[in-house]
């Protein structure tokens, strides 16, 4: 596939070229019948017990204080960025660097959003965008929208995920030390950014009650951004246009962007994996690109790559499905 990119902010350095979220044609499903699908119980019974917390953290949403509300949007948005800015963009894709304060920060809020540690979500989004929609896929959309959403964190992994997943390059990961200390205080670190500190600032600051402090602010807003994530596996991965190629699943859909922070330009995503800004439209209903421009602005962000102009156009012109624009 071609790489061709220019650096908005920087100079290219080989090393940072990963390759292995580039889609590897090569792959063929194994002949015969499918593994057996098996539940995971336990899985089961806690993503349900969050979700009825959730549906219940929105009834209390009437009793809660104003400054409660908007701590959980903010909970919510750093939660977002250490998903989007942290684990998608810059240690999924390699797609900008970052100085180690900004790692730093965006393992804490990583952490905030306790969606597996940075160094498994990571591989497993390789793995996604190297075997995307077949049995190597971990959230291989083919298998409808449930399995894409939620279905897949309630079975085991099917064998190829672990196999093909198993020879992925990540010596880059195992090499960033933010990633690995996250990963060895993981638990620990998602007890305090998760749940403890979204719930202790509104009943130590403002006197709101633990009650509603645990419901809003930890469960639902976590629920929430969990979804708003889910959804780029299911809903961009099902519905919506092509313009950038029409050959595969991964689609530019509106409602995602929105609530994913600029994370559902996905078939922009899918063809350029290695863009920073996971689209050709900068700061356009991406929240995420704009925290990264403003990181680069003030010095801790450099090497954000770029598909170029003329490498968008050429690549929606032969593999698009007709309806680029380029505004
Ligand atoms: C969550 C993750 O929600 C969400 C990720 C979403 C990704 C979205 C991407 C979209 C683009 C970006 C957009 C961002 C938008 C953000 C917006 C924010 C508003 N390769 O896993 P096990 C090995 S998490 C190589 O137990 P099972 C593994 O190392 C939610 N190896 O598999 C282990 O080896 P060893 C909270 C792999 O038993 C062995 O296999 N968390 C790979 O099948 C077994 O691993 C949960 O709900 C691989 N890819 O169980 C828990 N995978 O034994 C979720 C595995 O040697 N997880 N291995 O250590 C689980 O409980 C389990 O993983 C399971 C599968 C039940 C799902
Ligand atoms: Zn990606
Ligand atoms: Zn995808």
């Amino acid at each position: 596939m071609n790489r061709e990119t220019h650096l908005r902010h920087g100079a290219a350095t080989p090393e940072s070229q990963i390759r292995d979220d580039d889609f590897d044609v090569t792959y063929e499903e194994k002949a015969g019948p499918k593994p057996p699908v098996r539940l995971v119980w336990r899985n089961l019974i806690l993503m349900g017990l969050l979700h009825a917390g959730a549906a219940y953290g929105v009834s209390l949403l009437p009793s809660a204080s104003r400054y409660t509300l908007v701590w959980s949007a903010f909970c919510f948005i750093v939660s977002a960025l250490g998903v989007t800015a942290g684990a998608h963009r810059l240690w999924s894709h390699r797609s900008y660097k970052a100085s180690l304060p900004l790692r730093i920060f965006l393992a804490i809020a990583n952490s905030m959003a306790f969606q597996n540690d940075i160094y498994e979500w990571a591989r497993d989004h390789r793995v996604h965008h190297k075997f995307s929609e077949t049995d190597a896929d971990p959230h291989n959309a083919s298998r409808g929208f449930f399995f894409a959403h939620i279905g897949w964190l309630l079975v085991r992994k099917h064998p190829d995920v672990i196999e093909k997943g198993s020879k992925l390059d990540l010596a880059d990961l195992k090499a960033d030390k933010v990633v690995m200390l996250q990963r060895r205080f993981y638990k620990p670190s998602v007890l305090l950014m998760c749940f403890f500190t979204p719930m202790f600032v509104p009943w130590y600051f403002w006197g709101e009650s633990v009650w509603v402090s645990y419901f809003v602010p930890a469960l639902l807003r976590y629920t929430l951004a969990l979804n708003a994530t889910w959804l780029v596996n299911s809903a961009a991965h099902i519905w919506g246009n092509r313009p950038y190629d029409s050959n595969i699943n991964p689609r530019e859909n509106k409602f995602v962007t929105f609530s994913a922070i600029g994370e559902g330009f996905h078939n922009y995503h899918h063809t350029f994996p290695y863009d920073y800004s996971t689209s050709e439209f900068g700061w356009k209903m991406n929240l995420t690109t704009c925290f990264i421009d403003f990181m680069h602005f003030v010095g801790l962000a450099t090497d954000c790559r770029k598909a170029s102009r003329e490498v968008v156009m050429a690549r929606a012109k032969r593999t698009g499905d007709g309806s680029h624009r380029s505004g």
